[in-house]
């Protein structure tokens, strides 16, 4: 069955077996019911307290139940839900709130006090933020005044989340993705993963990005099914319940999945194969896939996904799941490789730049026409900025990126975002940023910076220094100080050539 949004999806599960479970969290279990009703819960707060349709609510906590119902809760306030990394600091905090104009943030404890830092700033707090509404703190108070609503589903042409993505200009933008986007693209991956009500996913991925969320929130969703959610993803904890045997499909960044292989060796542990393990948000390295299948004896479903456009290519459930690639389009989608300076098709087998269409594709970006244009072609081919080819028999291989971005352990560093917070530490005067290559996280943050006095700030310092305004995972690993950047004749650094310089040990 086809539903028009994730809400009408949760709505008719629950009309048809409301006390089936859907969620497990800490040894609790929640009916869709149950879900359905805490979300009623939160709807009729928001509405209580002035929030209408299409206003923004920010959400700035961890995993937990209090994330779902306040998330779907929103939606059926008809409300458009910012995701907010748990990890963001004041700079990245203070960008996102302001520029999606939320009028509400729901938030925990531990992130409480970096809301309230904003407050010390230049900038001061958002204008149009008016409430905060703390997860354990005051959220008895605010549900307490909840008018009752009946529980609806969206229209599915309203925009349901804002995503924050793709800062190549050293600030993210807001993707818009409507309410159908999202159970088009759910409907994809459930029919292509042949995900049904029986299945129990283990989802140790943050639910404020698009593969946690959209994938395996609103599949099982969608699927009618059950989802183990975890507050984060612990490695220990993962491979004994995966061993556990109540899981039948896991979804990881591939950090998540070198980190699997380590721990099975180590403890000599191989759990029984699961109906799937999918790994996605960057590349899957062939000796990653390679190692998984003959310790655990499957091998793991790739797919590939943006923000912008929740699921575009997976490798197939049934048939050969070929390691380095990322597969074909998700049914009732479509993808293609074309030139990238004349964005016309090219043949297979030659390199070019992904271009997606579909029911899946976002609205655009929030308040930003601009790029917004800039992201289609005439034809409502969404332009990627990813790089690769087809192969003869259909399978697409990422080869690399147009744009600048590092991919850290599945999360997306922009390097200006970096280098316009180093260039504010009184002791740098030029600061470049880029990506060098890590066995852990796929990539690293490597920074070169051009100092104001000889002997002035230290590794230590500029590292702590970006701890402190942005999230830690954003920090340098490495600093290296230089004398000068290299520059082209249009006097833009060569990142190329400082990386290289890096990579062969002649930066110190
Ligand atoms: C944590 N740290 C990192 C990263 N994660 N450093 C670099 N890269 C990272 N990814 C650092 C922290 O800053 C901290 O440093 C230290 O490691 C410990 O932090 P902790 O949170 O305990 O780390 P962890 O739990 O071991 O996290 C590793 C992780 C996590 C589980 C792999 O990064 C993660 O959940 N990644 C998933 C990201 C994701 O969901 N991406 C989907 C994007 P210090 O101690 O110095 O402060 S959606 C997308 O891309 C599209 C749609 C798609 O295709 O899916
Ligand atoms: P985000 O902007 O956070 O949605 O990240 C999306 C980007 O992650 C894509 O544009 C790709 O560059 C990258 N990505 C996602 N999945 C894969 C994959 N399986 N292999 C390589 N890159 C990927």
């Amino acid at each position: 069955m086809r539903h028009t949004s994730i809400v009408a999806a949760l709505l008719d599960h629950a009309a048809r077996a409301p006390n089936r479970t859907l969620v497990h969290f800490d040894d609790t279990t929640y009916s869709r019911a149950a879900i359905c009703s805490a979300a009623a819960a939160w709807a009729g707060a928001y509405r209580a307290t002035g929030i209408e349709p299409g206003d923004r609510i920010a959400l700035f906590l961890e995993n937990s139940p209090d994330f779902i119902a306040a998330y779907f809760g929103a939606h059926m306030a008809g409300a458009i839900v910012v995701l907010v990394n748990t990890q963001y600091r004041r700079v990245e905090l203070q960008h996102i709130l302001r520029d999606s104009g939320a009028r509400l943030c729901v938030t925990d404890q531990a992130r409480q006090v970096e809301i309230a830092r904003l407050a010390d700033e230049p900038e001061g707090m958002p204008p149009m933020l008016e409430r905060v509404v703390v997860a354990g703190v005051n959220d008895a108070a605010f549900l307490a005044a909840s008018k009752p609503v009946e529980p609806i589903a969206p229209d599915p042409e309203s925009v349901a989340i804002i995503g924050y993505t793709s800062g190549t200009t050293g600030r993210a933008k807001g993707a818009m993705i409507r309410h159908r986007n999202l159970a088009a693209n759910a409907w994809a991956v459930t029919t292509a993963w042949h995900w049904t009500e029986p299945d129990r996913l283990l989802l140790a991925l943050p639910l404020f990005h698009a593969h946690g969320l959209c994938v395996g929130l609103h599949g099982t969703v969608y699927a009618g099914a059950e989802v183990d959610v975890r507050r984060r993803f612990e490695v220990g904890d993962a491979l004994s319940t995966i061993a556990g045997g109540a899981t039948t499909m896991f979804f990881g960044v591939p950090t998540m999945y070198t980190r699997l292989i380590a721990e099975a060796r180590q403890r000599a542990v191989t759990p029984p194969p699961l109906r799937l393990y999918v790994s996605g948000s960057a590349p899957l390295a062939v000796q990653t896939f390679e190692e998984f299948a003959e310790l655990f004896g499957q091998p793991i479903l790739e797919r590939y996904g943006m923000t912008e456009t929740i699921m575009n290519t997976t490798n197939p459930y049934v048939g050969e799941r070929r390691a380095g690639t990322v597969g074909q389009p998700f049914p009732g989608q479509e993808a293609r490789i074309v030139d990238v300076v004349s964005r016309r098709p090219i043949d297979d087998e030659a390199p070019g730049e992904i271009q997606v269409r579909g029911p899946h594709v976002f609205a655009g970006y929030w308040d930003n026409e601009a790029a917004t244009a800039e992201a289609f072609d005439a034809e409502g081919w969404f332009n990627t900025g990813d790089l690769g080819w087809r192969s003869s028999d259909g399978y697409i291989t990422i080869s690399g990126r147009a744009r600048e971005l590092i991919i850290s352990g599945g999360f997306n560093i922009y390097p200006r975002e970096i280098e316009e917070v180093l260039v504010t530490h009184p002791s740098v005067a030029e600061a470049a940023v880029f990506g060098a290559p890590d066995p852990e996280f796929g990539e690293r943050v490597v920074a070169v910076i051009v100092p104001t006095a000889a002997d002035a700030a230290t590794e230590d310092d500029i590292v702590a220094y970006c701890r402190d305004r942005l999230a830690s995972y954003k920090k340098p690993r490495v600093v290296r100080f230089v004398a000068g950047l290299p520059r082209n004749a249009m006097a833009k650094v060569q990142k190329h050539v400082l990386r290289d310089d890096f990579l062969a040990g002649a930066l110190g």
